[in-house]
């Protein structure tokens, strides 16, 4: 028996399993009651198809966990969806307004959150026993308002109505500073697609007081750490206590873990000598670093040896780098992790006097002269693998950033390129085109998404490519009528829809779109009207100290509103700034676009993920050769993809000869000076923020860390280009059949599939 009709069958016998109860429930008159009912019946069936189990156990520690809505999720994953959106119809009620019911969880900021979301869900569809361990933020990264073309940051409080969190009775006591606290367990079902369930672990203190934020904003307390612990997800970190909170979360995450790894191995039949071959730890990022101090003393407090219990660790520890900007490569000063954690500070000291014993090299130093601790470098020592997130970022981490650890280790280092998974970025994002594809190769695909490259036949027919086309046009009225209820504005289905959607970062370059916008404006002022509309959308939040950041958004929205009170350029060019950009409005517009704008820097976007999402929904990339970007170039080759910039080896060279002045192409160049210029226009003053605007065009003009005035020229080339070549539809409905058939690479599922084989080892 095949996969596929084994699939096939287990979604039959659901099927008639569970008519009653989807019945019962979808005849319920409040979308509240069905919500609730579809949520515990989907509880229920995750419990009888039961836990995947297993002698080795994969632990994802991680800062974020950007999981969006789970309902629909968690319907496709157990075979029920369909039945479900059925029997509403027949009620005349819709899958998403029921939807519309769950609250998002704001537990994520942006591509590093999102990507351990969709390994969980990989992990559980490919069976592999591995759960989430990170923390339980009440209120959320922040929910972005925009009043008076400002971002303005506020609360947001998830947990407001039933949600999937269980509450369980796994309890540690965790010392913070002088205090010792006992820690709450929470517990989300991550349930695989046709298979059985892990779980996300979520850490919390009972004590976590909400009413100590002011005035309905993110502000409070930095100091009161019982109550104010799991408060936000990356609290200002710009004043030393905002740094120290920062660490007693993470230290909070990382000591839960430590002993919950330990339990359920003893649980097991460890002696602790044998951990590695019970658990393997993914360290996300920098941030759950200390989970390796930790889990020494944890062994030293069972009696191990210390060089026994450092030995245990680094067998089971592994980590993921994903960005190469210095600014994330956390470094705390030594006497802060004194304050914070004195109990992990002899450990870090003795880890690092051995590294300085082995390697008199300042550069892989874990204490540096200045008395500051570098957390990748513990892990890197510490650990036994460490992989990048792209092809070019893994090289440009073996060859540059990290290259003395790479001497050191040539072993350890590995690249696993991310991935996406396809349930909720095609099955569950886009019903039309997942059926479409379905109708011409089987569902096959949604299993063995290399399968996907069959669909590559009908490029040459004209009538499935009028059928994409259609398909593309049914996603922008649905964003249409969404975007109508939600922000109030009104886009033309007919217009080119060019997408930038990504956390907001200058090396993202968010604001060489917006001098394009510029262009596009003069260019219409001046007659030359484009052919068809074109409709830019950003969605994007500023981290709330990030002021340059925020002065982007503020261009964005300036720039919005003087196009829209002009009657002249309106007609032809559109601007929205989506307002708290999330999962759920992802979703939505992803497989709108027509456009995928993928612009970073090159060198500086580790792999990026948006990008993957777009192709895989039919968007063509204009982008940096950058990231998983290259990746995509080689897949779908040169006529399906619009590349335009400096190289990565060329924007090293610059940063190494420090060459790059941005102020010299300013004074050069008249037509880029003009697009510079308007920031500071009475026209954007008359709606704008002067001093804010001020700053942003004084950034770009003397420093422009990110070299936007570098490739700004050849961008707007290439972006007309595209423009141009959108209006041969046939031939562009062929380069989305191309990018979607060539999208199987970049399934998370292959991507978990090879950190099991390379790195987890896990049956
Ligand atoms: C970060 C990196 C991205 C990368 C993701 C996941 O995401 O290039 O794709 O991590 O590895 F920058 P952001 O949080 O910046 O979106």
């Amino acid at each position: 028996m095949d996969v596929y009709d084994r699939t096939h069958r287990n979604v039959e016998e659901r099927e008639s399993m569970y008519e009653n109860e989807i019945a019962q429930i979808t005849a319920k008159n409040s979308n509240e009651e069905i919500y609730s009912g579809l949520l515990e019946l989907a509880g229920k069936i995750t419990q009888q198809k039961g836990r995947i189990e297993g002698k080795k156990k994969l632990y994802y520690i991680s800062a974020e966990f950007l999981i969006g809505k789970l309902l629909s999720n968690n319907l496709i994953n157990l075979g029920i969806y369909d039945q479900v959106a059925e029997s509403l119809k027949a009620h005349g009620k819709s899958m998403a307004e029921i939807e519309e019911i769950e609250n998002e969880p704001s537990l994520g900021n942006g591509g590093l959150g999102r990507l351990a979301a969709c390994f969980l869900d990989s992990i559980a569809t490919l069976g592999l026993p591995g759960d989430g361990i990170g923390l339980n933020y009440h209120l959320g990264l922040f929910k972005q308002e925009f009043e008076k073309n400002l971002q303005k940051e506020v609360p947001n409080p998830w947990m407001t109505q039933k949600s999937w969190l269980r509450r369980t009775d796994v309890s540690y006591p965790v010392i913070l500073g002088d205090k010792k606290v006992q820690s709450v367990m929470y517990e989300i079902d991550v349930t695989g697609y046709d298979n059985k369930c892990n779980t996300l672990k979520l850490f919390d203190l009972d004590t976590v007081d909400e009413s100590i934020v002011q005035d309905g904003g993110i502000q409070f307390d930095k100091e009161n750490i019982s109550k104010n612990l799991t408060l936000f997800l990356y609290p200002d970190d710009s004043d030393y206590q905002g740094q120290l909170l920062r660490i007693y979360q993470q230290y909070f995450m990382v000591s839960n873990a430590a002993q919950l790894i330990i339990d359920e191995a003893q649980a097991k039949g460890s002696n602790l000598y044998d951990l590695p071959d019970y658990a393997v730890i993914q360290i996300n990022d920098t941030h759950p670093t200390m989970v390796i101090p930790e889990m020494i003393r944890q062994l030293v407090l069972h009696n191990i040896e210390m060089d026994d219990a450092i030995e245990i660790v680094s067998k089971m520890c592994a980590y993921t780098n994903h960005t190469i900007l210095a600014e994330a490569l956390e470094t705390w000063p030594l006497w802060f992790l004194d304050r914070v954690v004195p109990q992990l500070v002899p450990i870090i000291k003795m880890l690092d006097v051995k590294v300085k014993e082995k390697y008199q090299d300042e550069r892989v130093a874990i204490i540096d002269k200045d008395q500051r601790v570098h957390m990748a470098h513990i892990d890197i020592h510490y650990g036994f693998s460490v992989n990048g997130v792209a092809a070019l970022h893994t090289k440009i981490l073996e060859e540059s950033e990290l290259k003395p650890f790479k001497d050191i280790y040539p072993n350890k280092f590995n690249n696993k390129t991310n991935g996406i998974t396809f349930r909720r970025w095609l099955l569950h994002c886009d019903h039309e085109l997942a059926a479409f594809i379905t109708e011409k190769i089987g569902d096959g695909y949604k299993k063995d998404a290399a399968e996907l490259e069959k669909l590559l036949t009908a490029a040459d027919n004209a009538a499935d490519l009028e059928k994409i086309l259609a398909i593309k046009k049914i996603k922008k009225q649905q964003l249409k009528s969404y975007l109508e209820q939600k922000e109030g504005v009104t886009i033309d289905e007919d217009s080119i829809l060019d997408v930038q959607v990504k956390r907001l970062h200058e090396y993202k370059r968010q604001q060489m779109n917006a001098l394009y916008i510029i262009y596009k404006y003069m260019q219409i002022k001046a007659g030359h009207k484009p052919k068809r509309p074109i409709t830019m959308i950003f969605g994007a939040k500023a981290a709330p100290a990030y002021t340059i950041a925020k002065d982007i958004i503020h261009l964005i929205l300036c720039l919005s509103e003087v196009i829209r009170k002009d009657p002249e350029v309106s007609p032809y060019l559109k601007v929205v700034m989506l307002e708290n950009y999330n999962v759920t409005y992802a979703e939505k517009v992803i497989p709108a676009a027509d456009v995928s704008e993928q612009i970073s820097l090159a060198s500086k976007e580790a792999s990026g993920t948006g990008n993957m999402k777009f192709m895989l929904n039919g968007a063509i990339t204009l982008g940096t050769e950058d990231g998983a970007n290259v990746e995509i170039h080689e897949f779908v080759g040169d006529d399906n993809i619009y590349i335009f910039g400096e190289s990565s080896n060329e924007v090293i060279e610059h940063y190494k000869n420090a060459d790059y002045v941005a102020e010299k192409i300013y004074d050069r160049d008249p037509e880029i000076a003009k697009l510079v210029d308007f920031i500071i226009s009475k026209e954007l003053f008359a709606v704008g923020n002067k001093k804010s605007l001020i700053r942003l065009y004084m950034e770009i003009v003397t420093k422009d860390w990110f070299m936007t005035l570098l490739d700004i020229k050849d961008y707007i080339r290439v972006k007309e280009q595209l423009f141009e070549d959108y209006e041969d539809r046939n031939a562009w409905a062929k380069k989305m059949l191309v990018n979607i058939s060539k999208a199987g690479f970049f399934s998370s599922d292959r991507t978990i599939e090879q950190y099991n084989e390379d790195i987890w080892k896990l049956k």
